[in-house]
């Protein structure tokens, strides 16, 4: 059995989200085909000795390519996001395929696949954003692109260009649950937030910290209970995205308590920074590079986060990395003219594929607050069940592909901008100290990352068709 073995990782510690044990793997053609004591006779060997064997991460999400509508430009295209992704300890990653108001939800997918083919270190696989719900998408395309393994997509309930109405999101719905997709949101009021914005400028509060007051958490309370009562209107289960504290949380909780089947995200940004954080040094331009949306809370939001990523309120850690370039030619970035003008135009968003998993294994499992299976259920395992890539991917199985990442319990080392992969000429989280880095990506068995820097050579990455998730088929 042993000698038909291409590659044995040896004398390593599996962690899953279930249990950790002592145990050779040996991959075949790209797949996991034993898990023992251990494994002699491979054609190559990787001594894992002293590390942990964790199932790769999947980051369910990211932004790449994305277009934008006021002519900044995405730092990462899928060569340099999915090389930051590998670097820091992903396998798949799960960016967005957005529909452009006026235009066939079908050709934005096509276009998108021509960025992504032959550029990718990870593997990929896309949501749909839905911006343009008309009867020809509701009724066609997206029934079809469902049938073609595009099985969620995410709806807003803010931004000019991208927001759908009550009545539209309540279409959507419907449709997801006729078809059996799984539908994500970015719950926060619009309304809310321009009253609160045109307020702030008017009082000549401009300054990007002010984005955080203007994207209030009370308004990212009321429509994640929106989304929700839509929800259960429909009968339909929904993810809520980007979660950023104890009051959208507390709405979930109460949901759940009522038997609703509502799963939830949070990101990095939620516990490694704080709205003081868009202050800058004095109220500067500088607080621009922690423009989020949800932004970052306080203190209590943060120790909210914590609760929820122990108590299982949260299924998913993801990044929602979304990176622009801080300083850029040609007013593409965050400083830009207008930018300078108004808290408003700051393109929303910040990198952060590369920093995920490294943040939460310091953060949560080196410091004693989540178990490393916890860790493996939020950034692995969950999301390859609830998007439909489970047990092919998110597990160290038998018959899984051989996607794994080794980690360096011990390791210690800041979070530096020299030290990262990705496109931004900047980290939000630069100087941060983290205890525990993964030293090696194996993707399908073959090396793609090896101490924070992608091994060169042709980029393996390949689409990832997707089944339904199992939120879907648990609702029956
Ligand atoms: N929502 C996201 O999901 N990502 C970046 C910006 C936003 O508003
Ligand atoms: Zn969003
Ligand atoms: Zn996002």
């Amino acid at each position: 059995m042993s000698g038909a073995i291409d590659l044995a990782i040896r004398g390593g510690t599996l962690v899953t989200a279930a249990d950790r044990f002592r145990a050779d793997i040996g991959v075949r053609d790209g797949r996991i085909v034993e898990i023992s004591e251990r494994i002699d006779g491979a054609t190559e060997e990787i001594d894992a000795t002293g590390l942990f064997v964790l199932p790769g991460g999947i980051d369910a999400h990211v932004h790449l390519a994305q277009p934008t509508s006021d002519g900044t430009v995405m730092a990462d295209d899928f060569e340099t996001g999915t090389r930051s992704a590998a670097a820091g300890g992903n396998t798949t990653v799960l960016p967005f395929a957005m529909q452009v108001k006026g235009t066939s939800l079908r050709d934005c997918v096509t276009a998108y696949h021509e960025k992504a083919a032959g550029n990718c270190y990870t593997d990929v696989s896309f949501h749909l954003i839905i911006s343009d719900p008309t009867p020809q998408v509701l009724g066609q395309e997206l029934p079809a692109l469902v049938r073609d393994g595009y099985t969620s997509f995410k709806v807003f309930m803010t931004y000019d260009d991208l927001m759908l109405n009550d009545a539209q999101l309540l279409e959507v719905f419907d449709v997801a649950r006729r078809e059996q997709a799984l539908v994500m949101v970015h719950a926060e009021g619009h309304d809310a937030i321009r009253h609160m914005a045109r307020r702030l400028e008017e009082q000549g509060r401009t300054a990007p910290y002010y984005h955080a007051e203007a994207h209030a958490e009370i308004a990212e309370r009321e429509a994640t209970h929106r989304a929700i009562s839509h929800a259960q209107l429909t009968d339909v289960p929904v993810v809520i995205v980007h979660v950023s504290g104890r009051d959208p949380m507390e709405q979930i909780q109460w949901a759940r308590r009522r038997g609703m089947q509502v799963y939830a995200e949070t990101c990095p940004q939620y516990i490694a920074l704080t709205r003081d954080d868009l202050k800058g040094l004095n109220m500067d331009f500088e607080g621009a590079k922690y423009v989020c949306s949800p932004p970052p809370r306080d203190a209590d939001g943060q120790a909210a986060i914590w609760e929820g990523l122990r108590d299982g309120t949260f299924d998913l850690f993801s990044s929602d990395h979304c990176p622009f370039y801080f300083e850029a030619p040609a007013e593409t970035g965050k400083d830009n003219h207008r930018a300078r003008t108004s808290f408003r135009w700051v393109p929303n968003g910040i990198p952060g594929v590369e920093t995920r998993l490294p943040i939460l294994f310091s953060e949560g499992v080196s410091k004693g607050r989540i178990s490393m299976e916890r860790f493996v259920a939020l950034t692995s395992t969950n999301p390859a069940r609830l998007y439909g890539l489970y047990p092919q991917k998110g597990a160290l199985a038998i018959g899984a592909d051989a996607d794994i990442t080794l980690w360096d319990a011990g390791l210690t080392r800041p979070i530096t901008q020299a030290g990262l992969n990705h496109g931004s000429d900047y980290t939000p989280y630069e100087g941060m100290e983290i205890t525990g880095w993964p030293v090696r990506t194996l993707l399908r068995g073959r090396t793609t990352a090896l101490d924070g820097r992608t091994v060169e050579g042709p980029r393996p990455g390949r689409y990832q068709s997707r089944g339904l998730s199992e939120a879907v088929t648990r609702a029956g």
